[in-house]
């Protein structure tokens, strides 16, 4: 392990290779990895890009990897595929413009289904990208579909997010948006090329003006075409403005508060037998015990069980 880790930070792409799967399978040896890679990490920049299927996400973040690598930057992504029968063209589409970068040694990219497992989801897109910081790739993007909480919470903690919106989106919108001024670091209006991109751009304004719950901030807003690139340089620039403003050392608190929670959450429910939690369920189906003392009593279970190991 300790050598595997050495050759990820040694910036070797089967080492990365090898560990990207190791973390995605969350396998006994995921743990002892992350935690040697973990002094490696932090240097990055992450950059969530999220919003509506179809918005044009994975053709944006193709882009801005052209862009990026043509100023000589190191690039990994991170694509969570949602998958719905649904998307299928979508992921279809992503492998072939995955193809294009496959021979540069300079984009590692990594996509994943979402299988259902929601919370496991956004602890393994993390992990893979902190995987890719501790192997030292300069940019890492992580892309995933604005809808499901989960999907938006990991385009949150990274340094920067970007949401992608279309025109002609109408009440959609109005729809998403008490979540998207939230989260948007910088908005992108996609497929520039097709009527009421300066509509969508008046909404989005109209909204940060309104400033829901008097936090007001003016969010840069970029048209882009990315199927032509136009309007990626700019994009580049505002997420490079924005990271370089910073509110990075507050989304860093954030984000570890969040993932300790949760590692937290679950390691306690590892500690508790399934068989212990099934027989508590019984006495609720029967009202002989109410689910708050259950909880509380499985609780002092898992706190008197480390304690007499600790005093073994
Ligand atoms: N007209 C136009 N089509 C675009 C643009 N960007 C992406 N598309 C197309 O929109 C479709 C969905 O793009 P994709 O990147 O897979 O969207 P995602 O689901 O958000 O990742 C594809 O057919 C793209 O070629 C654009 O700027 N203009
Ligand atoms: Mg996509």
């Amino acid at each position: 392990m300790e050598d595997l880790a050495a050759r990820v930070v040694a910036g070797e792409l089967r080492a990365l290779a090898r560990a990207a799967t190791l973390v995605e399978n969350r396998g006994p040896q995921a743990e002892p990895l992350l935690k040697a890679l973990f002094p490696y990490t932090g240097r990055a920049m992450t950059v969530g890009v999220t919003g509506p299927p179809g918005a044009g996400k994975s053709t944006v973040v193709d882009q801005l990897v052209r862009q990026l690598r043509a100023e000589g930057q190191t690039v990994g992504v991170v694509a969570v595929d949602p998958s719905s029968p649904f998307t299928g063209g979508a992921i279809l589409g992503d492998r072939i413009r995955m193809q294009a970068h496959h021979a540069d040694p300079g984009v590692f990219i990594r996509s994943m289904a979402t299988r259902g497992a929601l919370g496991g989801l956004a602890r393994a897109t993390l992990d893979l990208a902190m995987l890719m910081d501790a192997a030292g790739r300069q940019t890492v993007l992580i892309e995933t579909v604005g809808v499901g909480q989960d999907e938006v919470e990991i385009a949150r903690l990274a340094d920067v997010t970007v949401v992608v919106l279309v025109p002609g989106m109408g009440d959609d919108v109005q729809a998403i948006k008490a979540g998207i001024l939230e989260i948007a670091d910088v908005f992108v209006i996609n497929k520039a090329d097709q009527p009421g991109a300066q509509r969508l751009e008046q909404e989005l304004r109209g909204m940060m003006s309104l400033g829901s719950s008097g936090t007001a901030r003016e969010i840069p807003i970029v048209r882009t075409v990315a199927t032509t690139g136009d309007g990626i340089a700019a994009a580049i620039e505002a997420i490079r403005q924005v990271r370089q403003d910073g509110s990075r050392p507050e989304r860093q608190r954030l984000l570890w508060r969040a993932r300790l929670r949760e590692i937290l959450r679950e390691r306690l429910l590892a500690e508790i037998p399934p068989a212990a939690i099934d027989a508590k369920v019984e006495g609720i189906l029967d009202r002989t015990l109410d689910p708050y003392t259950a909880a509380g009593e499985l609780l002092e279970s898992v706190v008197t069980t480390n304690s007499n190991k600790k005093n073994a």
